[in-house]
């Protein structure tokens, strides 16, 4: 096939899928990435951030961005590295914490927390004991505390669920975690929570928290891949670290060849953004949840599942079947939940007030 051709085909692939402007995705944690990010990415492109002696320079805008998430989340000794995504980065914490405490195996899990998780205990053969949630959804802190024994070697928490955003009393577990390691999952939640106002606080100035996943992926607007693992200090990525005699460089990743051209990308966008361009960003988000949740409680038929803590937003539909083929058909990406009659709705910034609009004029529609 010749280049033209091919990129033809590639195009009108692309047109079959739909796009986040198109203003019909309202169930995703992705959002159109910047412009700039693209093309960012593509000027590093063709370097591997595993290579530090071939690309040194994509190693000093990681430590950069790293530096940037030690100022954000109130700790400059900080370490880690940009992830694929925020499964790896769990993956990566968990492993740290088995490195650290090889003797014991059990991990406290909230009901709620992303698959991730079960798949990291499954590939490491730890064992989960589930924390229940509470009455909010929150994981429960009484539960939590009785399932605490000495073969503890981990908890985790999150700072906005998957499925309702949800963020675990996180402070009350940080007091509960002083000799076992402490994870906190905000993939989603860590780049709203710290833009956020009167915002719990997730970050490390709990001292007890050992390690956080945050995600450039979802709301620090990147392009895919581009999570992030943070620890507490350098001695955690130590513990996992490998040094091939073959070659002239360690590395502590759990990925072996990384993309140079992610680092790029976060490296543009948050230094582009910077914190008061996220917390414009997060404004906005959350202006546009409030909007949504006071147009859901006029409409019959449906109902919030519980006040959003972020900007994740859990709706309740009567006929939930029906109603969400209905929408399906009618170009919503919706994902119900038909076992809760729920489905979650996540305010990204291509959801706006008129996406909010369409959206409830297509419910109020349907549920007549
Ligand atoms: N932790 C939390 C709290 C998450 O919500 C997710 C992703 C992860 C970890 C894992 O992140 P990666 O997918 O980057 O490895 N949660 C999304 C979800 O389950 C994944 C997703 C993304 C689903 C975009 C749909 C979609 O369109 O909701």
């Amino acid at each position: 096939m010749e280049k033209d051709q091919i990129l033809k085909k590639l195009r009108d692939l692309r047109e079959k899928d739909p796009k986040f402007s198109d203003g019909r995705i309202i169930s995703s944690v992705s959002t159109e990435p910047l412009d700039f990010a693209v093309e960012a990415f593509n000027i590093f492109s063709d370097t591997n951030a595993l290579d530090v002696n071939i690309f040194p320079e994509v190693q000093k805008l990681e430590r950069e961005i790293i530096d940037w998430f030690g100022t954000a989340l109130k700790n400059p000794e900080i370490d880690g590295y940009v992830t694929t995504g925020g499964t790896e980065a769990n993956i990566a914490a968990l492993f740290v914490a088995k490195k650290l405490n090889p003797g014991r195996r059990e991990i406290l899990v909230p009901e709620s927390a992303h698959y991730s998780i079960k798949r990291a205990a499954e590939l490491m053969d730890l064992e989960i004991k589930w924390i229940k949630l509470d009455e909010n959804f929150r994981a429960d802190i009484t539960d939590l505390e009785s399932k605490i024994s000495k073969d503890t070697l981990a908890v985790v928490a999150t700072a906005g669920t998957s499925s309702l955003g949800v963020v675990d009393p996180i402070e009350e577990i940080n007091s509960l975690c002083k000799d076992i390691f402490f994870h906190v999952d905000a993939a989603f939640g860590g780049f709203v929570l710290p833009f956020m106002e009167n915002a719990p606080c997730i970050d490390f100035s709990l001292e007890n928290i050992d390690s956080i996943t945050i995600d450039p992926h979802k709301m620090g607007m990147n392009l895919i891949p581009a999570g992030a693992i943070l620890f507490r200090d350098k001695s955690y990525l130590e513990r996992i670290k490998v040094s091939p005699p073959y070659l002239s460089f360690s590395t502590s990743t759990i990925s072996g060849s990384r993309s140079g051209g992610a680092i790029a990308s976060v490296w543009a966008t948050i230094n582009y953004l910077g914190f008061d361009g996220y917390q414009k960003i997060v404004q906005d988000c959350l202006k546009n949840t409030e909007f949504l949740c006071n147009e859901i409680e006029k409409l019959d038929g449906v109902e919030l599942v519980r006040k959003p803590d972020i900007n994740v937003v859990g709706i309740r539909i009567k006929d939930m079947g029906p109603v969400s083929a209905e929408l399906i058909k009618r170009g919503w990406d919706i994902m119900p939940d038909l076992e809760s009659g729920s489905a979650r709705v996540v305010v990204m910034p291509h959801v706006t007030e008129t996406v909010i609009k369409n959206l409830v004029s297509d419910l109020k529609d349907i549920l007549a």
